[in-house]
């Protein structure tokens, strides 16, 4: 057992390494890529891809120290039997899930959009969840794979933050698992739902989880002083 306290807001948490898991939120071509769904959308996609530099600090980290990755994608079977109406229907966007987009069809399970951008590409080893919805543990077997390995704590990274990565760091604390969203390592298209997202969690004494950051973290598991 390897208890390490996480420079955080509202306060510092104490993790055991071996019982947490870094879940990344889809990171994928299609939100991130310049060309991707994203951008066609008019999205400046470089506020997004903040996030990649930090998030491959974390995966070296947790690859070189044995800690569970995981990675979901969001996005339908290419029949779109599993993807509501009402999803594929809402708002009145130039293209919509399942249409063919600049990498492919939209939000479709095997289309080059669909995949996690090379520089956090799943290695052997590490599940990637296939969720149709925006929370990672909605129609998916997360729970189970926490469970089964004993996980208690989330480190939590990702796209977007206040929508998958907020959807699911809500799922994970009715569920009784503690997340330490790192706000480098996640973003948004639209930065004040970003600042506001991360305020959100923390507030109100961590309503849903606590707020740090890949150098706090990498720091407290280094043995030195947080950094702010
Ligand atoms: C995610 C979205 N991943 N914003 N999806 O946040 O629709």
């Amino acid at each position: 057992m390897t208890t390490i306290s996480i420079e955080a807001d509202p306060a510092p948490i104490e993790i055991d390494l071996a019982k947490t898991a870094f879940v990344i939120i889809d990171m994928q071509r299609d939100f991130l890529e310049p060309d991707g769904f994203g951008e066609s959308l008019g999205n400046d996609v470089s506020l997004l891809r903040t996030a990649i530099a930090p998030c491959a600090t974390m995966l070296n980290w947790c690859r070189g120290n044995n800690a569970l990755v995981i990675h979901t994608r969001e996005g339908h079977r290419p029949d779109m039997t599993d993807a509501p109406l009402a999803k594929v229907q809402r708002g009145s966007p130039s293209m919509r899930i399942g249409d063919t987009g600049p990498m492919g069809r939209i939000l479709i399970r095997g289309e080059a959009g669909h995949g996690i951008v090379d520089e956090l590409a799943p290695v052997d080893g590490e599940p990637v969840l296939d969720k149709p919805g925006k929370g990672a543990f909605y129609q998916t077997d997360l729970e189970l794979i926490l469970r089964n390995r004993g996980i208690d704590a989330l480190l939590v990274a990702g796209v977007t933050t206040e929508v998958c990565v907020h959807t699911t760091v809500r799922e994970a604390n009715d569920r009784g698992f503690r997340c330490i969203v790192l706000g480098d390592c996640c973003g948004s298209y639209f930065p004040d739902f970003h600042t506001t997202g991360l305020k959100m969690i923390a507030a109100q004494g961590g309503i849903f989880g606590w707020v740090s950051d890949s150098t706090r973290f990498l720091s407290a598991a280094a043995g030195g002083p947080a950094v702010a």
